[in-house]
């Protein structure tokens, strides 16, 4: 027998020796030095190192990287320097007039309701004035002129709702032992979705107030569930076209987000979601479709890392969940699977108020399993009002929105729902291939959906969607690139509406491509020039007077007070 051992001692020997000497040298040359020292010295030192490494470890590693603090105070310096920290304020102040000005949409002499009126008034009177406040609505929505915003508009649903909505008026599915009958029908919605995207029997999830709510549960399940897995900074590896909820969910958690680039077909790029995988990592997202290019994630792919690094994976349908689920049955196959199909996706959300065509505040979350969902869970054993237990972030909810939810879904049915996917579908490829052809503009990628988007090598895209808002259309406008999109729901699946975009779209064009290179104007400027503000920050504070006039009752909007706050 081979004496293992015996080789490994002769090997390490010489070695061994030389070891030996060094660290006898080390110590004396260490020992030599301190006797300068008392011990007090000494230990008073290494106290006061440790304390400083402790602080600067926490200093270097926190939920927000250094480099982002970094240029942060390197802008809140320079701010502040004399001169220059004037300049930048009074241009700041006067973008800021512009903007609250131009998006001031209330006419001059409109008056506001300051006061309760003294006496409640009667129902005809209410009505009578309501008929102002929508007839305040300019956007031309109902004639297909906007981008999403309204999904659908069916009379008939409308009515339905409105009976259904009255019927549950009063109820609160916080209280299910007083609202059994909500109970059932948000049980009910949650087991369809599951359905839908071919969940097992261990697939659960619950009903949010919008896509964003959703969104929110999931990214909170998921950090609960990294802290109990002892990882201090949860981050959610997302691609940078995922929708700003995520982003609003890393802000509420504590959580970071870390953004993934896209490739050139504006799909999150897989290999750089791998690189950027980390014990840190909580949570892995993927679109299907994302809102700014309506690119579907390629969601199988992103799902093996998933599964290979143990990771939960939310694939955020909000926006088209309720089109992708009947595209096959469309006549319209898609050709990755997206839904719990897919091993390695925990979870899914999908707006009931969307394609769901229910009506705004509702939306589903669903899990592949309990596991996932309990982390969501808000439970107070110690309430002195009781027990309290919630399952998403509101208290007290609207049971006559569920109802609603639950209603619409009844009345679209299966069959429903593949109609009206078959004729969107058939709108948004229409105009897909027709947008293609126009010389001047492309389209982003290859949108599968609902969402195109617009951009352009010979001119800025936003002069197209300036010309187009003159013409009464209502665009979505993104940035980074810049570009434009449309997203089509049912309002614009009559051909009349779609042969008046294209009309309009090719106008508009023709008459940019007469002078490319000309200067943009107005809002369209406003949104070229804030993507080159290097500042961030200054455009975050600029959007917040946006915030502000919303909620503003001066009757000259914003900029100036007439300050007396006399009513009527
Ligand atoms: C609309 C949307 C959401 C959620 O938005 P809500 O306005 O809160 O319903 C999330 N993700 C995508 C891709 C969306 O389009
Ligand atoms: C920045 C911007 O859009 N400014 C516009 C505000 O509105 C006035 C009058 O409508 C325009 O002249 C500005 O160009």
């Amino acid at each position: 027998m081979f004496d293992w051992d015996l080789l490994k001692m002769k090997a390490i020997e010489p070695y061994q020796e030389i070891l030996e000497v060094y660290l006898i040298n080390a110590k004396n040359y260490v020992n030599g030095h301190c006797t300068k020292y008392e011990p007090w010295q000494l230990i008073a030192w290494s106290v006061l190192w440790t304390l400083l490494l402790v602080w600067l470890y926490g200093f270097i590693f926190q939920s927000e990287s250094l480099f982002s603090r970094a240029k942060k105070k390197f802008f809140r310096i320079i701010r502040r320097v004399p001169i220059i920290g004037t300049k930048i304020r009074e241009r700041f102040n006067k973008a800021r007039e512009d903007i609250v000005k131009n998006l001031s949409f209330l006419k001059g002499d409109m008056e506001y309701v300051k006061n309760l009126p003294a006496e409640g008034l009667s129902t005809s009177a209410i009505l009578e004035r309501l008929q102002d406040y929508s007839s305040l609505e300019n956007s031309h929505w109902q004639d297909g002129k906007v981008s999403g915003a309204v999904y659908s508009s069916d009379e008939k649903l409308t009515e339905l709702l409105v009976k259904v909505y009255g019927d549950f008026a009063w109820s609160n599915p916080l209280h299910p032992e007083v609202f059994p009958g909500v109970r059932k029908m948000e049980a009910e919605i949650v087991r369809i979705v599951c359905t839908l995207f071919n969940g097992g029997p261990e697939s659960c999830g619950c009903v949010t107030s919008g896509g964003t709510e959703s969104i929110l549960m999931a990214c909170k399940a998921y950090r609960d569930l990294a802290y109990e897995k002892g990882i201090k900074f949860p981050e959610i590896v997302a691609p940078v076209s995922v929708h700003a909820a995520f982003e609003k969910a890393a802000h509420y958690f504590g959580m970071k987000l870390v953004r993934i680039r896209l490739n050139k077909k504006m799909e999150v790029d897989v290999k750089a979601m791998r690189r950027a995988i980390s014990r840190n990592t909580a949570m892995l997202v993927c679109s299907v479709p994302q809102f700014p290019h309506g690119v579907i994630d390629p969601v199988p792919e992103v799902a093996k890392l998933a599964v290979k690094y143990k990771i939960p994976f939310h694939v955020d349908a909000c926006l088209g969940g309720f089109l992708i689920a009947f595209m096959e049955q469309a006549g319209y196959p898609l050709d990755l699977l997206f839904d719990f199909r897919v091993k390695g996706v925990t979870s899914i959300s999908a707006d009931t108020h969307k394609y769901g065509y229910a009506p705004k505040g509702s939306s589903v979350l669903v899990y592949s399993s309990k596991e996932y969902r309990r982390y969501q869970f808000f439970i107070s054993p110690d309430w002195q009002g009781g027990i309290y237990a919630s399952p998403s972030i509101a208290g007290s909810r609207p049971g006559g929105i569920i109802a609603a939810c639950w209603a619409t879904l009844m009345h679209m049915g299966e069959n429903g729902y593949v109609e009206a996917t078959k004729s969107i579908i058939r709108t948004a490829r229409f105009l897909k291939s027709e947008l293609e052809k126009i010389k001047g503009i492309f389209v982003f990628g290859n949108p599968q959906v609902s969402v195109i988007a617009l951009g352009s090598h010979d001119f800025d895209i936003f002069r197209l969607s300036n010309l187009m808002t003159a013409k009464g259309w209502n665009l979505n406008i993104l940035q980074f690139p810049s570009s434009i999109h449309f997203c089509i729901t049912l309002l614009h699946t009559r051909p009349k509406v779609s042969m008046l975009f294209l009309k309009d779209v090719r106008e508009s064009v023709t008459q940019i491509m007469k002078n490319p290179k000309a200067r943009t104007t107005g809002m369209g400027a406003i949104y070229g020039m804030s993507q080159t503000v290097p500042d961030r920050k200054m455009v975050a504070e600029l959007t917040e007077s946006f915030l502000d006039s919303l909620f503003s009752t001066d009757t000259c909007q914003g900029s100036q007070k007439n300050g007396s706050p006399k009513s009527h």
